[in-house]
């Protein structure tokens, strides 16, 4: 019996850059789909923990066929929720699979879904995960935000920030939330 999950799922990485010719477009690759709870659970045994990436590398995964990218039309009027995991933190893999989890488990979000994908970043100042949303609407991303906290064990004096995608090439990109 396969237990299907609410929409179908795209894992993607983003490869270091070798040489600083390459591109975004040239470095970002769709890996493999899914779309219930064992197809999942297979993939996962079978790639590389982010304590395993290497640094510049990228996972992302994003529902039906939504590009992991602000030029998406689904992301365009979105952003994301974004939290700077602390150096000392060891239990990074346990982490990204709660966050996963909760994303593709839609437990997170309210029925009608703001999330469209989830990202890890790896990167020298630490590992960066965040949640993209498709609109900026302060209410039903205060909701996501407290619960991103909770799948993050985040304590009082951890915040989260939300940054919109429309300010994503500004020289300084500031958060529009704080949580
Ligand atoms: P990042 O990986 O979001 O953050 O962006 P970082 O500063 O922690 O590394 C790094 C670079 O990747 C950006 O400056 C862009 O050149 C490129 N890039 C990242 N994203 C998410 C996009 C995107 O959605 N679209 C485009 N065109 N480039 C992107």
């Amino acid at each position: 019996v396969k237990h299907p999950l609410n929409t179908k799922w795209t894992l993607w990485y983003t490869k270091p850059a070798v040489e600083q010719s390459e591109s975004w477009s040239d470095l970002l690759r769709p890996v493999t789909s899914f779309e219930t709870v064992e197809e999942f659970w297979a993939i996962v045994q079978n790639i590389p923990e982010p304590h395993e990436l290497p640094l510049k590398s990228d996972y992302h995964a994003f529902r039906n066929d939504i590009r992991p990218e602000w030029e998406d039309e689904a992301n365009a009027k979105g952003g994301k929720w974004s939290y700077q995991v602390k150096a000392k933190r060891a239990d990074i893999d346990e982490l990204w699979l709660r966050t996963l989890l909760a994303v593709i488990g839609e437990t997170i979000d309210e029925d009608d879904s703001q999330i469209n994908g989830v990202v890890l970043n790896v990167r020298k100042g630490g590992y960066k995960f965040a949640l993209w949303t498709k609109s900026e609407d302060k209410d039903p991303l205060c909701n996501i935000g407290a619960r991103f906290k909770q799948v993050l064990k985040l304590g009082d004096d951890d915040h989260i920030e939300f940054f919109p995608h429309s300010a994503a090439n500004a020289k300084h990109h500031q958060p529009s939330i704080t949580l």
